[in-house]
C-alpha cells in the first residue's frame, strides 16, 4: 500500500454535502483505504473571481493501485458525485478530485502530472495537505512548507 494525498473542492451550494458523499465513495474504492482527512476549508475562488467560495479539502489515502487505475476511480468519482440535476440537464461539474502526491512518485503523462502542476500556487491545497502531513516533502526533497510560505493563506478560514 503506497501513500497518496488527494486534494477536494466543490462549490456547489452545499459543498459540504458533495464533499461527504466523495469521502464514502472514495472509501469504496477498491484495494484502496482512507488513512486521514484534512479540515474543511472555506477559500475564496482562485482564477476566475465571479462564482461562490470554495470547500477545500485533502484527504490521505492508502492504495495498491497503480496511478493511472486510481485517477479511473476519481474520475469515475467525479463523474457520478460532482453533477447534479437542473432542469433535466446535467449541471456543471461541481466536484474536483486532484492527486497531489502519490508516494514519492515523479510522473508526467497526458493524463497525470505528479506532483500537481498548480499545488506551489495554491494555499488552498497546501494549507489543509500540511495539516496532515506537516512535514511531507515533494519527491525532489522541497519541502511543501517552504511552498505555502511565500503565499497569502490569510483568506482561508474553517468551512
Ligand atoms: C485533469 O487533468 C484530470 O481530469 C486528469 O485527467 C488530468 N490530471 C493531470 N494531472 C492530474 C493530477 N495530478 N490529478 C488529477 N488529474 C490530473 C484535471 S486538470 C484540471 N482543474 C485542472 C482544476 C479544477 N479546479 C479548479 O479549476 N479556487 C479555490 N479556492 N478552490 C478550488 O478548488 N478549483 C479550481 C479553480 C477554478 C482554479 N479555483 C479554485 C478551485 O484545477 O488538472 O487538468
Amino acid at each position: 500500500m503506497k501513500p497518496v494525498w488527494l486534494a477536494l473542492g466543490s462549490n456547489l451550494a452545499d459543498p459540504l454535502q458533495q464533499v461527504q458523499n466523495a469521502l464514502d465513495a472514495l472509501a469504496a474504492i477498491p484495494q484502496t483505504r482512507v488513512v486521514t482527512v484534512s479540515s474543511f476549508y472555506r477559500t475564496p475562488p482562485y482564477g476566475p473571481q465571479d462564482q461562490p467560495d470554495y470547500l477545500n479539502a485533502v484527504v490521505e489515502l492508502a492504495t495498491a493501485l497503480q496511478p493511472d487505475a486510481l485517477l479511473d476511480h476519481t474520475q469515475r468519482v467525479e463523474q457520478e458525485q460532482g453533477r447534479v440535476r437542473k432542469d433535466h440537464r446535467w449541471g456543471p461539474r461541481t466536484l474536483d478530485l486532484d492527486i497531489l502526491l502519490f508516494d514519492r512518485q515523479t510522473l508526467t503523462s497526458d493524463r497525470l502530472t505528479v506532483p500537481h502542476y498548480d499545488m506551489h500556487n495554491r494555499a488552498f491545497m497546501l494549507v489543509p495537505l500540511l495539516e496532515i502531513a506537516p512535514a511531507i516533502t515533494l519527491p525532489n526533497g522541497t519541502p511543501v512548507a517552504s511552498l505555502l510560505a511565500p503565499l497569502d493563506r490569510t483568506q482561508i478560514r474553517p468551512w
